[in-house]
């Protein structure tokens, strides 16, 4: 299977995280693509595609705050990374001139620094998710793109858990508009992909299934309850199976053979997969107990179907396990 990684992606390294009202260590490191890169046997350098295609997805105006925000940031006179501290939540008229204002305007929580490499790093991994997407639409049967920083917690406006270009999101938008005409994402991420169900929402020729950790006890916390399905041309396009706390393989197994079932009605040309390795048992941030073969029976469940595959990096927080537990699931295709 080809696999695609920029080395720019590892640049955007934030210095911590605002969490639970204190500074922690940030969980997505670079070292987390390094790692990765290691138990996969390396992987291609994706070929630059430009700008349009993270704007099929995403607003020029959020493109272009990520992009200013930490020039912004030094000369308010800050040190270290931008981080929000205030949320428009009044959602009224809004003058966006001040730093913060805008930083607010375009996040939804305090664990995603926009640091000068953010931008960078996630548009060079967005490269990486069209690559492989094109790779697919050339005839190979699946792909991987090492989407580090992570991208399904992005929306069209706003930056999110770890996340600031929607990867998954590119990919399945280009497919689209390279001619298929009806596209799935599956996100078997440990939390739910928010970002990536909003910016389908709406829409009935991309269908989001997702299987991830209760909201009502995890982040992202406001997306992913099960009553959540779509609007408009999109009702009955998401499908949400929330799961909880300490969720092994028979229960996320039947989870996603629901949602497989679902695609499958749905009937795409191309799957891209979310995937994201903390459902792992030892993870440092969740809580479900998968173990690191159940990755390549996942894996062989969602291959059977035969759909060409497009598959994107998410989390997976446990550096000793992480690069097993996606070669565990690269093995199943
Ligand atoms: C990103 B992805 C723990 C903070 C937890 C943020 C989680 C973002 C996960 N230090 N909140 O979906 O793996
Ligand atoms: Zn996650």
């Amino acid at each position: 299977m080809r696999r695609f990684f920029d080395p720019a992606q590892l640049a955007h390294a934030p210095l911590y995280e605002l969490w639970n009202g204190a500074q922690s260590p940030y969980a997505d490191t670079p070292e987390r693509a390094q790692i990765i890169l290691a138990a996969i046997g390396g992987a291609e350098r994706p070929q630059d595609r430009g700008i349009a295609p993270l704007l099929r997805v995403h607003d020029a105006a959020y493109l272009d705050a990520l992009q200013r925000v930490p020039d912004l940031w030094r000369e308010a006179g800050r040190a270290g990374d931008a981080i929000p501290y205030a949320f428009p939540v009044h959602r009224r008229a809004q003058q966006l001139t001040r730093v913060d204002a805008l930083l607010g305007r375009h996040a939804f929580d305090t664990v995603t620094p926009i640091t000068p490499q953010a931008f960078t790093a996630s548009y060079a991994g967005a490269q990486a998710a069209l690559a492989a997407a094109q790779a697919v639409l050339d005839g190979d049967r699946a792909a991987f793109a090492l989407c580090r920083p992570p991208g399904h917690h992005a929306g069209r406006d706003y930056c999110g858990g770890y996340c600031h270009i929607n990867a998954a999101a590119v990919a399945a938008q280009a497919a689209r508009d390279a001619g298929v005409g009806r596209v799935a994402i599956l996100d078997i991420d440990y939390h739910h992909g928010n970002g990536t169900q909003d910016i389908f929402w709406g829409r009935g020729d991309v269908f989001f299934a997702s299987v991830h950790a209760d909201p009502a006890t995890d982040y992202p916390f406001y997306w992913g309850h099960p009553g959540e399905a779509g609007e408009g041309d999109g009702h009955g396009a998401t499908l949400n199976l929330p799961l909880p706390h300490g969720t092994r393989l028979d229960a996320f197994r039947r989870a996603q053979a629901i949602a497989l079932d679902a695609i499958g009605r749905f009937d795409p040309g191309l799957l891209v997969v979310s995937f994201g390795a903390d459902t792992w048992e030892g993870d440092p941030i969740s809580h479900f107990a998968l173990t690191t073969p159940d990755y390549a029976v996942l894996a062989r469940d969602i291959a059977r179907a035969d759909w060409p595959t497009v598959i994107v990096m998410e989390g997976g927080y446990a550096a000793g396990a992480l690069g097993h537990n996606v070669a565990s699931f690269l093995s199943g295709f």
